[in-house]
């Protein structure tokens, strides 16, 4: 935590009016300039600050998905051996929702983390070296995945854990394939150029319930319906596809009434300029495996491909 809290200016405020307001983003989408040497394409990186979403097929071999998947499935056998508060289950139930700090606690899926392929794109959009805000592996089972509703990762990130710019971003790997009927994540084109500052408070460990189902810090209808009136984006596609998404896109996902499991890998990446200070909001600092603050690790891109023994 830098500077007095009091005496810094909050670009973004939310949680404090009386009302919904939509404020204009005050930060950059694309930090980098484009160059032939950049690790996409220059159609892709303007698809991605127009959008503040991208969808990446083929980035990994068919070997390598069937490694995560295997790894996934193990994780899920065997999740009571998580440190049981990065362990979080479905609201009203005892099914698995998600598993996070998971780049912490699992050898495969922390080569993923800094794998190459994913780092070298995170560090070109936020020109900046960068390290691992959070990560989360979503189960959302079938049958019992429920919903995530509409909301901006960053505004929660900036309220709840200090992060003063938006100069961070997500990647999420799918681990099934995603279809229209399995509660893939929807995304809000465009959202990302407007903050929605939300209305209401942010109980004490609002953590604790705000992981399995988010009651506070979501935009209001009115803004929602607005910001969607150009239409909703719903990347769907087999396991392996990546999508990247801007920290502030607007986004969530339906509950999963099919038999099959809709799962994926989050990777959330900041740049190290962009460190956590104080939350911005009233709330305690939430626990190190939800937001880094102190075990911050600059990732080196790890080339090559995945391979089982990733210890
Ligand atoms: O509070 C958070 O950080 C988490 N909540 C949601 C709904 N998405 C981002 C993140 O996993
Ligand atoms: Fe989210």
């Amino acid at each position: 935590m830098t500077g007095t809290t009091a005496m810094r200016e909050d670009l973004y405020p939310s949680r404090k009016g009386a009302g919904p307001r939509i404020l204009e983003r005050e930060d950059r989408v694309v930090y980098a300039a484009w160059t032939p040497g950049a690790p996409l394409s220059q159609e892709q990186t303007r698809t991605y600050g127009r959008d503040g979403v991208l969808v990446l097929e083929n980035l990994f071999t068919a070997d390598e998905i069937r490694l995560l998947q295997r790894e996934a499935a193990q994780l899920h056998r065997t999740w009571e051996s998580f440190k049981e508060e990065t362990a979080i289950l479905e609201p009203g139930g005892q099914a698995l929702r998600s598993v996070f700090a998971i780049h912490a606690q699992n050898d495969i899926f922390a080569r993923l983390a800094a794998d190459a392929r994913l780092v070298k794109i995170a560090r070109f959009l936020l020109r900046s070296e960068i390290y691992i805000h959070q990560s989360r592996l979503n189960y959302k089972p079938g049958f019992d995945g429920k919903d995530f509703y509409w909301h901006s990762d960053f505004e929660t990130w900036h309220v709840e854990d200090g992060m003063a710019r938006m100069r961070a971003l997500s990647m999420s790997i799918l681990l099934t394939e995603n279809f229209p009927f399995n509660g893939p994540t929807m995304f809000i084109p465009g959202s990302h150029r407007r903050f929605i500052s939300c209305v209401g408070e942010t109980p004490d460990d609002h953590y604790r319930s705000s992981l399995r189902r988010q009651e506070y810090g979501v935009p209001d209808r009115g803004s929602l319906a607005r910001l969607a009136e150009d239409g909703i984006l719903m990347p769907t596609g087999e396991a392996g596809t990546t999508v990247i998404f801007d920290c502030n896109t607007l986004h969530g996902s339906n509950s999963n009434i099919s038999p099959f499991p809709r799962s994926n890998v989050f990777f959330v990446y900041n740049a190290a300029v962009n460190r956590l200070e104080a939350p911005f909001g009233p709330a305690m600092p939430r626990p190190e495996w939800v937001a880094s603050r102190t075990g911050i690790e600059i990732i080196q891109p790890v080339e090559g491909h995945l391979v089982p023994d990733a210890a």
